[in-house]
């Protein structure tokens, strides 16, 4: 074979159009596209690139660069890790801005490509314009805080240098043990230089994606610990949902009657309607789970990263003999809670256990009590669907209407604020692709570019992207984006005015719900969360931001006017958004658990001092899994 002389840029965009990933015998290409925003230090190189290919790789235009890669990763997670987009940014603001991006994806173990412009290599124009000078390091620039957050970082100095590196990145990429964000740096000099590549280097090129087990002693100790123990449960971890194993543990569970709870990532694991779903465990989780979290002396984790959530603060699994099980495709994960480590495919490693627990099951009677506590919670939520609170209605009414109103097969996504806790108790999932809480992150702003990815990813569902007003007025703009692009989505705009969840946890610490509404400063004070607050509420109207960004907009008043709102936008073809106020203090109760969020230890206020007690006596029920 030959050479094709292209610039480094031109190269990496069709080495990118050409690569494939297969997994059980489905082949798909993995980048479908390139999000991006243009500026100095990328519109001659990647900006050219993508001109000129343009039929190769499709060119998307984003808004804001953090948003973008929330785009770019929500996609990834909709397809199981098994597709992604890439992101090109320019130098200085346009990458940094991806960095928290980039944290996001890494930690929830997404995969996602961000190629930040750079200085120029050839230091020549030196300080070029958003350069930042380090007086001690020639060699440093702001793309070195992508490191940190990035599964694989490289900057690519001489044009021949791409090729081994955008092979390591499609390695990383690909990998569902090593899988996050990839930066690779691109001086914006090189990205315009060319070389003679071997063609090669442009064939079409296919990542399989295996199904690896564990050894089969370790999956014997395991079975041997799970037939001696009485009260056993599985958490399912987003693992779960990207390995494709629903199916699979669904039946392991029926055979065996081992009750499944469910971490954020991994909600959708199980219809909530199954007589062993006990639904979300945790922090936020039910009481069916958090009782059997309690009890467990064995628990299998299948694809969790075991975050402060799941395992409320170490404090929800508490019988002394608790023993953990952790079935992963990461070591890191595997190792946690001093479990038998299971490293392999979730659904491969399931199938595995199966068979070696031939013949085993459960008492009749746990399987009889998981079965009731099931049923128990769902009246619980259905108590919480219909409060009728007046005159504004309680959030968990809205987030009942919004999911009896959805098909099984729609998309629900949220990320921070008080609704991921609401919907981790409360959303029935049906489908285990109809739950997008991104909470590895909780990045506020996350619901909009996010919803916009799942879309992208999956046009034929509805998608209902869960918001509140901080993180609508944190990042709405990819609205302009989704319309564009015409993936329209079913935005809930839920107005408490204010950062109600952070109002709350500041209450429980003592700290008054101490700046978190939106108040006038008035006569030198920031209203305290108090009804006799100077200044009173700030004059903020988002529905009316929403139009002027080209969405349908609709203002509910009541609840029955959100069931009207949501029967109007399934038939309205752009971005709609409904706006509904609700009332800030009626939430949903913690049931039976806790979330450590230290308190300050001294202080002159009385709210802190009695939160400060309550603080110690909760902490004492940390755990150390040992
Ligand atoms: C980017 C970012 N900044 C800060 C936080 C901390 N935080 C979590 S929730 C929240 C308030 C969210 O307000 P809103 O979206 O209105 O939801 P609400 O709490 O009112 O339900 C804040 C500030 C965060 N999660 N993400
Ligand atoms: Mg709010």
């Amino acid at each position: 074979m030959g050479t094709v002389r292209l610039t480094m840029a031109q190269a990496l965009v069709r080495f990118l159009a050409n690569q494939y990933t297969e997994r059980d015998g489905n082949e798909q290409r993995f980048f479908t596209g390139c999000f991006g925003i243009f500026g100095h230090g990328n519109v001659a190189g990647v900006g050219q690139a993508l001109l000129e290919y343009a039929e190769d790789l499709t060119y998307y235009q984003a808004r804001n660069e953090q948003a973008m890669v929330h785009t770019a990763t929500a996609y990834a997670r909709q397809k199981n890790r098994l597709q992604t987009l890439a992101c090109t940014s320019s130098i200085g603001p346009g990458a940094t801005n991806m960095v928290t991006g980039a944290a996001l994806a890494t930690i929830n173990r997404l995969p996602v490509l961000l190629l930040p412009g750079d200085v120029f290599a050839s230091r020549s124009p030196d300080p070029v314009l958003q350069q930042l000078e380090a007086p001690h390091d020639g060699d440093l620039s702001v793309n070195d805080a992508f490191r940190p957050v990035s599964r694989y970082w490289d900057r690519i100095n001489r044009p021949e240098q791409i090729i081994p590196s955008a092979l390591a990145a499609m390695r990383v990429l690909t990998s569902p043990a090593e899988t996050g964000a990839v930066t690779l740096a691109l001086p914006q000099d090189v990205q315009a230089e060319a070389f003679d590549y071997p063609e090669e280097l442009f064939g079409r090129r296919v990542w399989r994606i295996t199904r690896p087990v564990p050894d089969a002693a370790e999956i014997e100790r395991a079975a041997d610990l799970i037939r001696r123990s009485r009260r056993l449960m599985i958490v399912a971890g987003g693992g779960t949902i990207y390995s494709e194993a629903t199916e699979v543990l669904r039946r392991f569970a029926e055979r065996t009657g081992i009750p499944v709870g469910e971490t954020q990532a991994g909600k959708g694991s199980m219809p909530y309607d199954h007589p062993l779903a006990l639904g979300a465990v945790g922090a936020t989780g039910t009481f069916a789970a958090n009782r059997a979290a309690r009890e467990a002396d064995l628990v299998i984790g299948v694809g969790t990263r075991w975050s402060d959530f799941t395992t409320a603060s170490k404090t929800a699994f508490q019988n002394p003999d608790i023993r953990f099980v952790n079935v992963n495709i990461a070591g890191l994960d595997a190792v946690k809670h001093a479990g038998i480590r299971l490293v392999g495919d979730a659904r491969a490693t399931l199938e595995a256990l199966d068979v070696a627990l031939a013949g085993y099951e459960v008492e009749a009677a746990y399987r009889e009590a998981s079965r009731k506590a099931n049923g128990e919670w769902d009246a619980e939520v259905q108590r919480l669907y219909s409060l009728d609170h007046r005159p504004l209605p309680a959030q968990s009414e809205v987030i009942g209407t919004v999911n009896s109103f959805s098909e099984p097969e729609d998309v629900v996504v949220c990320a921070a604020g008080s609704m991921p806790g609401d919907l981790h108790k409360l959303w029935r999932t049906r489908d285990p692709k109809g739950y997008h809480v991104e909470y590895g992150y909780s990045c506020m702003g996350y619901e909009i570019p996010g919803g916009l990815g799942i879309k992208m990813a999956a046009p034929e569902r509805e998608v209902y992207v869960m918001i509140g007003d901080g993180s609508y007025l944190m990042m709405n703009a990819e609205i302009v984006t989704s319309i564009q692009e015409d993936r329209k989505l079913t935005i809930v705009l839920v107005d408490n005015s204010g950062f109600s969840s952070i109002g709350s946890l500041s209450r429980s610490v003592g700290a008054q719900g101490f700046g978190t509404q939106y108040r006038y400063r008035k006569n030198g004070s920031i209203g305290l969360d108090t009804e006799d607050s100077p200044g009173g509420i700030l004059p903020v109207d988002l529905a009316k931001n929403a139009e002027s960004l080209g969405a349908h907009v609709i203002r509910a008043g009541s609840i029955g006017e959100l069931k009207g709102a949501l029967a109007e936008a399934k038939d309205v073809y752009r971005t709609v958004v409904i706006h509904i106020a609700v009332d800030r203090y009626e939430g949903v109760p913690d049931y039976e658990s806790f979330w450590d969020v230290p308190v300050a230890e001294v202080s002159g206020m009385e709210s802190v001092n009695a939160a400060y007690a309550e603080y110690t006596e909760n902490k004492r029920a940390e755990r150390r899994y040992l």
